[in-house]
């Protein structure tokens, strides 16, 4: 997971590690021919912009090769500009610090955006809490629903699904599958039915038998298909989400990022689920697309089991990526 990445910032890590040293044997030197001045300042190194000019540069690439959305690129950039730029560093300190510090402000301050404690808001939320699956065909929509079932059936929230994607073919048969396996109530109609009448439904029965949450499941679509997009803001008049997830593949990279952009602007959404995060070495979806969308990200899929559903942790994922 998201390891080219990680050893494009190891790089950067490196290389302005070097530069300090440098800059630390030419002030040791300084301390050879004038030994008394030595003995009594207390010296320091300051890091200018300069010396570090092309690993900043270097590093820029390095986050657009790997997905990161360019806006933040230069949010992180800028960060780590401010961070070390003019920073104050005695001799003995390992520079290491100074540069990771920045790099993890820096990394921190995109990723964390507006994060949500989703076991909080289901716990406190008027029930049936109904939670809409939104985003393009093939992304896991369908999977993720089950993860999510799953999740909460362990947490002992009775659940009930919605088959909510009446578009494609097979795509009833495959969540019934699901729900099946996880011991769920499936609420369905035909295919090409209505999906907010199944949407509908489903609120219904679980209203009538005090469930606790509603997963309604959608057909994958484009934001500039315009009769599936009135689908969705159908279902969303009809049976009033409590809180929509926008799912789509880590392994998309900006592709992803744009998408949950324009979504953003028809279905606006609570947040994000990344998927196939197991698959992508780059991480520039994970990086960019809360800061991008003003929305979190809630969950990472890491596998195609139930289980493979890891909580979205900013400080986990920059922890990651930085060692
Ligand atoms: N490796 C991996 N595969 C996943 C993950 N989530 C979903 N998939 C796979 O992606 C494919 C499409 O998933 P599906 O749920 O049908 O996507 P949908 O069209 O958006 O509903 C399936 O083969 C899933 O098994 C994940 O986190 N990791
Ligand atoms: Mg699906």
């Amino acid at each position: 997971m998201f390891d080219s990445l990680k050893n494009k910032l190891g790089g950067f890590k490196k290389s302005v590690d070097e530069i300090l040293k440098k800059k630390e044997k030419e002030t040791s030197n300084v301390k050879v021919r004038d030994k008394v001045k030595s003995l009594i300042v207390d010296r320091e190194l300051i890091i200018d912009e300069k010396s570090i000019e092309k690993p900043l540069w270097d590093l820029e690439i390095a986050l657009l090769e790997s997905d990161v959305a360019i806006d933040v690129a230069d949010e992180i950039i800028a960060t780590i500009k401010t961070n070390l730029i003019g920073s104050k560093r005695k001799i003995q300190q390992k520079s290491k610090s100074v540069v990771e510090q920045a790099l993890e402000d820096a990394l921190l301050k995109v990723v964390s955006v507006n994060q949500l404690n989703f076991d909080e808001i289901i716990s406190k939320a008027k029930k049936p809490v109904h939670i809409v699956f939104i985003g393009v065909n093939g992304t896991g929509k369908t999977t993720t629903i089950a993860k999510i079932a799953n999740r909460l059936k362990k947490q002992n929230y009775s659940v009930v699904i919605a088959a909510g994607d009446t578009f494609r073919a097979g795509a009833i048969d495959q969540i019934e599958l699901h729900a099946n396996k996880l011991g769920l109530k499936l609420i369905k109609h035909q295919e090409g039915a209505d999906p907010a009448a199944v949407v509908f439904d489903s609120i219904e029965y679980a209203k009538a038998r005090h469930i606790d949450v509603v997963l309604s499941d959608t057909a994958g679509r484009m934001h500039t298909n315009i009769n599936l997009m009135d689908q969705l803001k159908k279902i969303c008049r009809v049976a009033p989400p409590d809180f929509v997830i926008f799912v789509d593949e880590a392994v998309a990279g900006n592709d992803a990022v744009e998408r949950a952009a324009l979504f953003n602007t028809t279905v606006p959404f609570d947040g994000c689920i990344l998927s196939k995060t197991d698959a992508d070495s780059k991480g520039g979806a994970a990086i960019s697309i809360a800061h991008t969308t003003g929305k979190p990200i809630l969950f990472l899929g890491v596998g195609q089991e139930y289980d493979d559903l890891i909580t979205f942790d900013p400080h986990w994922l920059v922890e990651r990526l930085l060692n």
